[in-house]
């Protein structure tokens, strides 16, 4: 069974040396499988019928090799999905054509790709295909036919590639049905649970695509994927999949961060999951340590507890480290009261202790300042910035909350307000759309 990363990601892409530290990462955390895909490789979606030049071709020769010797399967993506007319000889010979290039290195595992396209069949398509569906399943057969004599497979990604997408609930989808039955059984298809970011993925829903697709899904999880949210990195471990589940998939691919340094404890979390170990987020912690080395000589790293706080700030999609939660609760519970009785006891305690967490982030601040590995100090950087500026911002509302102010006055910091915090395009739709703490809007 494959058990790896996809690069499969939006934005940039990694560099090659990235893709080396990534390697090393996974065949320590006992993965098997690499897949080729970034979006941003136009030979892959936007220009896909145009081959890679010689070079570019050696240098995806190379990265099959370097994958091959940490003993990781390398697998190539091809999405000709944004145009492609199914039915048009030309692109069929196009698509061949690529294939062939890629067979050319020695790569004859293909990962074929109709994520994020609009759901329908195009209009010259009308007449030779009854469904969308049924056109994608007959270029992945053909696909199929050309690379399997030289014992290469194909992962399909579907257009609906999450339960949300084929309507809730798998079984029921038209869409879903088509495939099942005419994609060749051979062909493995692609799931990323019931969202496109799933919080978990439970036996039940993989038993009901299971169903409809007459085969077992092969995970493209997306749990530690940041590229939909640029304000988020995830340092957390993996959760909400159960180790029973990998009883019905075929394979798991985990997208991860876009930034390659962030996703030492998304590769281990992942890779103790796929292989039955039981999580150890103090061990995976302490095997990164050695790249928190400081730039002033000496073998020190990063303390334990720096490292800890880090992964803690940037934790996970759907929830915040265990010590950002509690700061963040204990902070909404202080807030809670318009003018609050800062004289209290647990008020004064509450302060206490959210300053203290401001004095560990300041440091973890500094200390990640003096790092040798700029990469990662950058990769973190901005958003230890955010964290930083944030927590101070709150210490100085609750500093001011603490003088009893009168009860029409308005928090004083406002030249900071207005001149550059939280400013810019995006802020400027937020601040029109007000969500309540569930997320939703209300107008008026
Ligand atoms: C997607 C894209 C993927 C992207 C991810 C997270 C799939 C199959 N496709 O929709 O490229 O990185 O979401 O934003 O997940």
């Amino acid at each position: 069974m494959f058990k790896g990363v996809i690069e499969g990601f939006y934005g940039r892409d990694w560099q090659r040396a990235e893709r080396l530290m990534v390697f090393d990462w996974m065949a320590e955390a006992g993965m098997n499988g690499y897949i080729y895909g970034p979006k941003d490789d136009v030979h892959i979606r936007a220009r896909w019928r145009t081959p890679y030049d010689a070079s570019q071709l050696q240098s995806l020769a190379d990265l099959k090799s370097a994958a091959e010797a940490r003993g990781l399967h390398f697998l190539m993506a091809l999405a000709p999905s944004l145009d492609i007319i199914y039915s048009s000889p030309s692109d069929r010979a196009a698509l061949a054509a690529r294939l062939e290039q890629a067979l050319s290195i020695g790569v004859a595992d293909i990962v074929l790709l109709f994520d994020d396209i609009p759901s329908v069949l195009p209009e010259a398509d009308r007449p030779h295909f009854t469904s969308f569906a049924a056109a994608q399943a007959d270029v992945a057969n053909a696909v199929f036919a050309q690379v399997a004599p030289h014992g290469g497979s194909v992962l399909f990604c579907p257009t609906e590639y999450c339960g949300r997408m084929a309507g809730g609930d798998p079984r029921q989808s038209p869409y879903l049905q088509t495939l099942g039955s005419a994609l060749d059984p051979k062909i493995e298809v692609m799931w990323t649970g019931p969202e496109i970011v799933s919080p978990e993925i439970d036996a039940d829903g993989l038993r009901h695509v299971a169903s409809v697709l007459r085969r077992k899904p092969l995970i493209w999880d997306n749990f530690h994927a940041n590229d939909y949210d640029i304000r988020r990195i995830y340092a957390g471990p993996l959760s909400g999949r159960d180790p029973a589940i990998l009883d019905l998939v075929s394979g798991w691919f985990t997208n991860p961060n876009n930034e390659a340094e962030a996703n030492f404890v998304a590769v281990r979390s992942t890779g103790d999951f796929l292989n039955h170990r039981a999580a150890d987020l103090t061990a995976i912690l302490a095997a990164w340590a050695p790249r928190f080395r400081l730039a002033y000589g000496s073998d020190q790293t990063l303390p334990p507890e720096a490292i800890r706080l880090l992964s803690d700030l940037f934790w996970q999609p759907f929830a915040q480290g265990p010590e950002s939660a509690e700061m963040l609760a204990l902070a909404g519970q202080m807030l809670q009261q318009p003018r609050p009785d800062t004289t209290a006891p647990a008020w004064r305690d509450g302060l206490a202790r959210i300053r203290g967490f401001k004095a560990r982030i300041n440091q973890l601040f500094t200390l990640m300042t003096e790092i040798e590995n700029r990469a990662l100090f950058h990769t973190f950087h901005r958003y230890l910035w955010e964290a930083q500026e944030e927590i101070g911002h709150l210490i100085v509302y609750l500093d001011w909350l603490n003088e009893r102010p009168a009860p029409d006055a308005t928090f004083p910091d406002e030249g900071r307000i207005h001149n550059f915090y939280r400013r810019g395009f995006g802020v400027g739709i937020q601040e029109l759309l007000k969500r309540d703490p569930t997320g939703r809007y209300h107008h008026g």
